[in-house]
């Protein structure tokens, strides 16, 4: 081996260091990951939160650790003279492998971690609070249509107590569409022939926010930017009140229509002398 050679690779040192650097950055984020994961049992939206500050903090970290090795690549090994010819340092074959399997598997293990925190916040967002009000949604070219469990019926507009997990039961009358909470960090598509699911969390300080969004994320038709509706946070007394206001309102409604149809078939009775 000679001297040269060995000179070369200690110039690789700092490339190894580097990829050391990375790791152990990452694994202190992990760690504050994991840690804060088990105070979000209920509300899945920390959760997507956290998980996609990690992703952000992992690509950030690997993409300034290769420009800094790019960077310091070509200053190292830059050309000193018109016609110099490279003469790059030589490699055992385990070394060589070693070389590319190394980082390969830094960024692999952590690709498979992101994948697995996915996965199990994805679980956990698909066990649904058993205390929760189940609303459900059939949406349609170019509305949301929301029906309590009371029976009465709102459009573009979802009312809900703060404190209370919701759920909403979703199907479609038409196409696909997709109904998108980017408060709570969640969306899931609504079709014809299936019923599908999504929950959220709705909590105090969601009280008032008039920009608190339903928007379709699945392109529906030509007025699929139009399908925008609202999440309205009420304070649970208010809600109360307002829900069993509409509830009466609702079989007032129901009790009169009955009356009309009595009226409109003993009309028929006497007209046909019966
Ligand atoms: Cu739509």
């Amino acid at each position: 081996m000679c001297k040269n050679d060995v000179k070369k690779r200690k110039d690789l040192y700092p490339a190894l260091l580097c990829f050391s650097l990375l790791f152990l950055l990452h694994s202190s984020g992990v760690y504050a990951f994991e840690t804060s994961l088990s105070d979000t049992i209920n509300d899945p939206a920390p959760g997507f939160d956290e998980l996609w500050d990690t992703v952000m903090l992992d690509i950030t970290i690997m993409g300034v650790a290769f420009a800094a090795l790019t960077l310091w690549f070509m200053f190292r090994y830059r050309r000193k003279h018109p016609d110099q010819v490279g003469d790059g340092p030589r490699f055992s074959a385990v070394q060589a492998v070693g070389w590319a399997l190394i980082p390969a598997f830094i960024f692999m293990a952590d690709d498979f971690y992101l994948a697995a925190k996915g996965w199990q916040l994805w679980n956990k967002y698909r066990d649904v609070p058993a205390d929760r009000m189940e609303v459900k949604l059939e949406s349609g070219m170019y509305s949301w249509d929301y029906t309590y469990p009371n029976g009465i019926q709102t459009q573009n507009l979802l009312r809900v107590p703060a404190g209370k997990p919701i759920m909403l039961r979703m199907t479609s009358r038409d196409t696909i569409h997709s109904h998108f909470l980017a408060r709570y960090r969640v969306k899931e598509d609504s079709m014809p022939g299936r019923v599908t699911y999504l929950w959220f969390y709705p909590k105090e300080e969601d009280i008032g926010d008039k920009d608190n969004l339903v928007t379709c994320t699945e392109f529906c038709g030509v007025m699929h930017s139009y399908m925008i509706g609202r999440i309205e946070v009420m304070v649970p007394a208010e809600f109360d009140q307002w829900y069993s206001e509409e509830e009466s309102r609702l079989s007032r409604k129901k009790s009169n229509a009955t009356g009309e149809s009595m009226v409109t078939v003993t009309k028929k009775n006497i007209e046909q002398g019966s």
